[in-house]
């Protein structure tokens, strides 16, 4: 997929403001500070569009980034952590639930993991809550390039033995750092808006 076009649109806290023109949306989620928002830069081919920090809480809206004007990518806040006040995570989790009860133009869900560690119990609420709603997700296993070669089938192996994937979804392990992953997930976006456009 080549990338000719990836901005910034619109920032958003409820429904009202959505975009209204039916384009295909993928969406990510995952643990703050797991790195979603290095994942729209590395997928969108920018080093900057979407802002990142080791600090976590760095995304608090909505983001919608319109890309080759045929598809939005959407960053939203992370869930998990703890600092982050329990108003502001309400908030946070409200936001995400109106989107995924009622957006029909999603077409999936990149589920951001650690690669490094047993997904986390609020990952496992996350998926569960997922497949509630019967959105296909995508696990993107991040940070692999932390991982020596030497544990990576035992880091992959936990995972899938943790997560029990439904049939259809499936797990990229991927690296903002290395690139490893991207032209996976290029051929995924690009398999499901084919008809779109
Ligand atoms: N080594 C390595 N570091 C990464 C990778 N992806 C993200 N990081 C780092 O992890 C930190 C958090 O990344 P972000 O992309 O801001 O994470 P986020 O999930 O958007 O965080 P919130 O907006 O707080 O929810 C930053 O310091 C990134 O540089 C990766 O694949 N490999
Ligand atoms: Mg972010």
């Amino acid at each position: 997929m080549k990338i000719n076009k990836a901005e910034l649109e619109i920032m958003v806290t409820r429904r009202s403001q959505y975009p209204e023109n039916g384009w295909p949306e993928f969406l990510l989620v995952g643990r703050s500070n797991v790195g979603k928002s290095s994942f729209i830069n590395t997928i969108l081919e920018r080093k900057n569009i979407a802002y990142t920090s080791s600090r976590p809480g760095k995304t608090q809206t909505l983001n919608f980034y319109n890309v080759n004007n045929s598809f939005y990518m959407i960053d939203v806040p992370g869930y998990g952590y703890a600092e982050v006040s329990k108003q502001v995570r309400a908030k946070f989790g409200k936001m995400i639930e109106e989107y995924l009860e009622t957006r029909t133009t999603l077409k999936r869900v990149f589920m951001l993991i650690d690669f490094r560690h047993k997904p986390s119990e609020d990952d496992l609420l996350m998926y569960n809550f997922l497949k509630y709603y019967n959105i296909p997700v995508t696990v993107v296993a991040t940070k692999v390039d932390k991982v020596p070669s030497s544990k990576r089938d035992k880091c992959q192996k936990l995972i899938t033995d943790t997560m029990d994937l439904v049939v259809g979804d499936n797990l990229v392990v991927f690296s903002s750092v290395t690139k490893e992953g991207k032209e996976k997930i290029h051929t995924i976006i690009e398999d499901l808006i084919v008809d779109t456009i």
